[in-house]
């Protein structure tokens, strides 16, 4: 049977270049995961993200999912690939670090929470089974933990009283699965999840025991929820040496173009963020020169290419000049051009990140590179 993740090369430092596999098709890591909450990438074409942007893995959300369209219609369009005509991997979060940023009244318990739908109201309740069981329903190629995620800054006692619940919630996320096998005739794999705020003796006791629970692949959650990033690395940094080598590891919603380098740069292989589309939408443009604000008047004669040295047609196609009137005029297909535009830089970014780390060099080149990511143009 093929191994569901290859190294093929590991750098002088944490980073590697591996391969992950799955019945949708393999994965070049380091990859970044466009998201795809509610079976949509905002603004992007299916077929713009596969042929343009070259997104190898999406991620889709159980909680938005499960509110709707619901499960039913899920299942009867024999899950999220095909509803979606989307034919590559995707994963999907549990739908409990949404419940906690998006619902407005949730009570928290042992047995899982109850919330209110931030689209109608109405009353609803997810425990790690049933986030086990709407996972499988949508039929994602990897499906991840019902966890906790703490705010920031979070009290020690709160901090670890969560994770342990966190990883009771674990073993009841597995018990289920082992119980419970895929529905579509592909396979799903499972990813637990790491916590424990920003406390280093909580993440070693998090990364031991998620990596005990032998999973085929590892992620970290509960960073990137405003701590400083000299912290978000630190911890990162941290949990990595205790995560296996031989497995993935996903860092969960990071983030700017530089920290997806430098996490990178401490062993991180997935990572996912609605940076790219969300800031698209605001006007705001990553490059390899830097961050360009579309709205700004200094590009309003600027007729030379979006951006000379991006992968996508859009690039190529439009000028500074027309996106940033298009923003002015609040124009649908400015989010659009503007959202291609950050998506392809993203996956060209971790493209050549790999590049650079089969070939040896990726530490030097990333430091010469992250003044230039953070440059406002
Ligand atoms: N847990 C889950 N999803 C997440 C997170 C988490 O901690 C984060 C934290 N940045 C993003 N998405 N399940």
């Amino acid at each position: 049977m093929q191994k569901f993740f290859e190294i093929e090369k590991t750098s002088e430092g944490k980073a590697r270049a591996g391969i992950i596999n799955t019945d949708h098709g393999k994965i070049e890591t380091p990859i970044f995961m466009p998201v795809g909450t509610v079976a949509s990438v905002k603004t992007v074409h299916q077929r713009e993200l596969k042929d343009d942007i070259k997104a190898q893995i999406i991620l889709g959300n159980t909680y938005h999912l499960n509110l709707r369209p619901k499960m039913d219609i899920m299942q009867a369009a024999g899950g999220l690939h095909k509803f979606m005509n989307w034919d590559l991997p995707i994963l999907t979060d549990s739908g409990g670090y949404q419940v906690f940023s998006l619902s407005k009244s949730r009570k928290l318990n042992e047995e899982g929470v109850k919330f209110k739908s931030h689209i109608d109201g109405s009353t609803h309740f997810i425990s790690p089974e049933i986030s086990m069981e709407i996972q499988r329903q949508i039929g994602a190629d990897i499906f991840m933990a019902f966890d906790e995620c703490t705010p920031y800054p979070c009290d020690y006692r709160l901090a670890k009283k969560s994770m342990e619940m966190t990883h009771r919630w674990l073993k009841r996320c597995i018990d289920y699965n082992e119980k419970n096998k895929e529905i579509y005739g592909y396979k799903q794999h499972f990813f637990p999840i790491v916590q424990g705020s920003t406390y280093s003796d909580l993440r070693k006791i998090s990364a031991e025991k998620i990596a005990e629970s032998d999973q085929v692949g590892n992620a970290i959650g509960g960073l990137s929820v405003g701590e400083p990033e000299e912290e978000m690395y630190r911890i990162t940094d941290e949990v990595t040496d205790f995560l296996p080598k031989e497995k993935p590891r996903y860092l969960m919603g990071v983030g700017t173009p530089w920290n997806i380098l430098e996490t990178i740069g401490l062993g991180i292989d997935m990572m996912d963020c609605v940076m790219p589309t969300r800031n698209a939408r605001n006007a705001m443009l990553f490059t390899w020169q830097g961050v360009m604000n579309m709205k700004n008047k200094k590009w309003e004669n600027d007729f030379s290419p979006l951006d000379e040295f991006g992968t996508s047609y859009v690039d190529r196609e439009y000028s500074k000049a027309y996106v940033r009137h298009l923003f002015v005029a609040k124009e649908y297909l400015s989010k659009q051009i503007a959202s291609i535009h950050n998506l392809a830089f993203y996956l060209d970014l971790v493209k050549v990140a790999r590049e650079h780390i089969v070939a040896g060099d990726f530490y030097e080149w990333k430091n010469a590179v992250i003044p230039n990511l953070k440059n406002r143009l």
